[in-house]
């Protein structure tokens, strides 16, 4: 009988475990991943000497990834492998690259062993297609890339494309879709080919961690569950600490055992999930080197990205597409070094940091990572995207006060900051500390605790109300698609009484101002659109706002979307407030509404 406390207050122990810890499904072997957060992706193999182009001709289709040509432009395999002849073998310092990621604060590698076209890296006992059937004296590409990551202190992975294989007779290839393969055969693929090999590269090589390419689920496509499994099993039992990604063709929902889930190409992080993910992103387009690359994303969008991933706990791994010499583009080569540089200064906030316990998208100037320090201090770190033109820093929703503020470039010049409940605004400096993105620190004895129903207030002195950052709703409006937007704003469509509730920290006394925005497409409109706070109440009718033209493209007239001033109400007390707009369209009208905008009378 006297168990049942016990008992209950392991459950209760367990229920706050979960809640503070964001990151449920970390497991151990995955703990230095989650730390390291930033990676490097080297895509390299005979491809790398096509650049794109094949006799003349550009690789077929528009998502031009380089390392797919053979399959793309139908290159026959005898044809294909004297691409190692492009190559200069002697100019190839597997080294180079891997100082490269060091000096770009990377912390860990992932070369790929063996990508589509079957060709094997490092000098393969189960297949004559690799590297050590080209070369003289015969090189192993994927021993050279373990000896520098060792010497230099970074974990290396493996990309292994299991799933396809061109070289293969009985390996997947998208023209199996029209020329069906026998399980029987691709089993044969499998057990004489991906099983040995991946041994092979379990035994020979310290791998830490594979990266498997397959982004169909499992059964729409050839590979059984029992053959990735086996494939797992393999990797557990021979190395019990080597990571597995979900291009596996397993989720992590479908099997926990999986380490990281990998987002699709270059798709960045939208929520915080409670097990560990990453990026993969190009510093263009394609994977392999091509000669024709243009769209070059900037060192400060690069860093903006890695920034966002590592505030909804994500890891982003970068690529480099070498050229047949080892050389990269210039374009990637300074990127990489000016995130390094930027890195050197402020990878205290990526480096072992995650989410905190407020909305990612909160502050309209950028984002919050946040983590303990080895003091046992807590650190959040305020990337400052935009750095505001009033050197006002709004920071919304933390209940305690910090015990210090500054710049994580600067920490002996402590910025001054007021502090309300809930509140807390830095003065900043005339100007931006780093010309990519400046880091705020703000200290505190211990993590502080956030209120999370808060609206936040922008950096242009007002507070933004969107039925999606609402707190709580009643009624029956939707969210239009987001394909009929464009010029039209996202809104939500309002067909009966609709109620939203915001909750808005107000430092002191004040007058507030209410600006809407929406749209009627009615002739006359008899609906209304009430604001109530507190005992306070404003009104207005619904007004017609007719059409606008949407781009200066004839004929394309589109719904307008206006504002109207509801007026403003003079508060005489500070604190959280609660915001209440109920919107009700007459009976059979329609109304698309999009926010409303509370501006606070600045006073001294
Ligand atoms: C794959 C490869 O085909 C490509 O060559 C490259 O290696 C890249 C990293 O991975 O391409 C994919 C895989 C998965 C998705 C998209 C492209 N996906 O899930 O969206």
């Amino acid at each position: 009988m006297n168990q049942l406390p016990k008992y209950l207050f392991l459950f209760f122990a367990f229920v706050i475990h979960l809640r503070v810890n964001a990151q449920t499904q970390l497991t151990e072997r995955a703990e230095w991943f989650v730390e390291d957060r930033f990676g490097m992706f080297i895509h390299w193999g005979l491809y790398s000497g096509a650049e794109g182009f094949w006799k003349g001709e550009k690789l077929r289709y528009d998502n031009d990834y380089a390392e797919w040509i053979q399959y793309r432009n139908r290159i026959p395999k005898d044809e294909y492998l004297q691409l190692a002849g492009r190559f200069d073998w002697e100019a190839i310092d597997v080294e180079e690259w891997v100082l490269l990621a060091k000096e770009a604060g990377m912390k860990y590698v992932t070369l790929t062993a063996k990508h589509h076209d079957g060709f094997a890296l490092w000098d393969s006992k189960v297949s004559t297609y690799d590297v050590g059937q080209v070369t003289q004296p015969k090189r192993d590409i994927v021993k050279e890339l373990n000896e520098a990551c060792k010497k230099h202190g970074l974990k290396m992975g493996l990309y292994y494309s299991h799933w396809i294989d061109w070289e293969h007779e009985y390996g997947w290839s998208h023209r199996n879709e029209i020329e069906p393969l026998s399980p029987k055969n691709y089993d044969q693929y499998w057990q004489e080919k991906v099983i040995p090999q991946v041994r092979e590269l379990l035994t020979n090589y310290e791998v830490d961690l594979f990266w498997f390419d397959m982004w169909v689920n499992h059964p729409n496509t050839i590979v059984s569950k029992e053959q990735l499994l086996q494939l797992k099993n393999m990797i557990r039992e021979i190395r019990p600490n080597c990571l597995v990604n979900s291009r596996l063709g397993l989720s992590i929902e479908e099997d926990p055992d999986v380490d990281f889930r990998t987002l699709g190409d270059n798709q960045l992080g939208n929520e915080k999930l409670d097990y560990p993910w990453q990026t993969p992103a190009t510093v263009a387009h394609s994977w392999g080197f091509h000669a024709q690359e243009n769209e070059w994303k900037s060192t400060t969008t690069l860093l903006r990205n890695l920034v966002g991933n590592v505030a909804l706990n994500g890891n982003m791994m970068l690529n480099i597409g070498p050229r047949a010499n080892g050389e990269l583009p210039y374009e990637i080569e300074q990127r990489l070094k000016q995130m390094g540089d930027w890195l050197k200064q402020n990878g205290e906030a990526i480096y072992g940091a995650g989410a905190f316990d407020l909305p990612s998208d909160l502050h309209d100037w950028g984002a919050i990572t946040a983590k303990e320090t080895e003091e046992g201090k807590y650190r959040i770190y305020a990337h400052v995207f935009n750095w505001p033109l009033s050197k006002h820093l709004p920071i919304t929703g933390i209940q305690q006060k910090p015990s210090r503020v500054f710049l994580l470039e600067n920490e002996r010049a402590l910025l001054p900051f007021v502090y309300h409940e809930f509140e807390t605004i830095i003065q900043l400096p005339e100007e931006a500390m780093n010309p990519y993105i400046s880091v705020v620190v703000l200290e505190y004895d211990q993590k502080p605790t956030a209120q999370q129903k808060l609206v936040a207030k922008s950096v242009y002195g007002g507070y933004s109300l969107t039925p999606w950052n609402a707190y709580k709703f009643y009624g029956t409006a939707t969210t239009e698609k987001a394909e009929n937007f464009g010029s039209v704003p996202k809104h939500v469509k309002i067909k009966e009484k609709q109620q939203y509730f915001w909750k808005v920290n107000i430092s002191q006394p004040t007058t507030l101002s209410f600006t809407t925005s929406y749209s009627c497409q009615e002739k006359k409109p008899t609906g209304s659109l009430k604001v109530k706070v507190n005992n306070h109440e404003l009104s207005g009718s619904l007004q017609p706002t007719g059409k606008t033209v949407g781009e200066p493209k004839q004929d394309w007239v589109i719904d307008q979307f206006l504002q109207f001033s509801l007026g403003s109400m003079q508060l005489n007390q500070k604190g959280v407030v609660e915001i209440e707009l109920e919107i009700e369209p007459a009976e059979g009208q329609e109304l698309d509404f999009q926010w409303l905008w509370i501006n606070q009378k600045e006073s001294k």
